[in-house]
């Protein structure tokens, strides 16, 4: 395949991406929630700054499992599989060749804690996503991390465009304890939902819970409903 042949069937997994979020992201909880709940000004979104039940904090809490993997940018690596046509290894290198965005935007964890406007830097993930050409029938994705966490979300809320591979927050590489070199962040969804030292991301026909999910925790995740476990 030729460079532009390359370029050409990206550029066309982009726009299939684009197409199948629009048909499909009426359905996500954000954007049928006709009054979410919540305190303050809308964010961009809509949404009351502040989700029901969260508290504003200025400290960045570290929350994981313990093992805080050690992986410089020079040995990361994420593989993007499953249901596509392409499945890819990004590196470093790989990873920096996707437009790289500046965002800010709010984080919520479920242990109620929110903190305002993080200044991220990444990638958006539907770029690299876009890289593996899924196939229509790749509903969902399964993120794993290098420390063994695992956690899950349709597809079409990955392709969001405040869900981002990060790997600088306030200006500084993304710290260790944060999940650096790079993680996912998922600011309409709980905190959860994004892998810090994401190793893979699988394409999947059917959904399947990941760590947090399959203890109890909401499958959703949707903080302005304050649906943060499963009964
Ligand atoms: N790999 C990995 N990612 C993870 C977790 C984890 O334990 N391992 N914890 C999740 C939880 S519960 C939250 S609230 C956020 C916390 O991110 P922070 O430590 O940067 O605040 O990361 C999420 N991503
Ligand atoms: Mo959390």
């Amino acid at each position: 395949m030729s460079e532009h042949e390359k370029q050409e069937r990206v550029v066309q997994a982009r726009m299939k991406l684009r197409q199948r979020f629009f048909d499909r992201i009426g359905q996500t909880p954000s954007l049928a929630d006709t009054s979410p709940q919540g305190e303050g000004d809308a964010n961009r979104h809509g949404m009351p700054r502040l989700p029901p039940g969260q508290y504003e904090t200025k400290k960045w809490p570290v929350l994981d499992l313990g093992v805080k993997p050690e992986i410089s940018r020079d040995t990361w690596q994420l593989e993007i599989k499953g249901v596509c046509e392409q499945p890819v290894v990004l590196n470093w290198n790989g990873l920096l060749e996707l437009e790289v965005v500046d965002d800010v935007s709010d984080f919520h964890c479920v242990t109620t804690w929110s903190r305002f406007d993080v200044q991220w830097r990444g990638v958006r993930l539907a770029d690299a996503l876009a890289l593996a050409e899924p196939k229509s029938s790749g509903r969902f994705l399964f993120f794993s991390s290098y420390d063994g966490y695992t956690t899950n979300i349709p597809i079409e809320e990955g392709l969001k465009d405040d869900v981002l591979l990060v790997f600088e927050a306030d200006g500084e590489p993304l710290p260790r304890d944060h999940g650096g070199p790079v993680r996912v962040i998922t600011p309409q969804l709980y905190a959860w939902k994004g892998a810090k030292w994401v190793k893979s991301i699988e394409i999947m026909t059917q959904d399947r819970r990941g760590f947090w999910e399959e203890r109890g925790y909401s499958n959703s995740a949707y903080p302005w409903r304050e649906d943060r476990y499963d009964r």
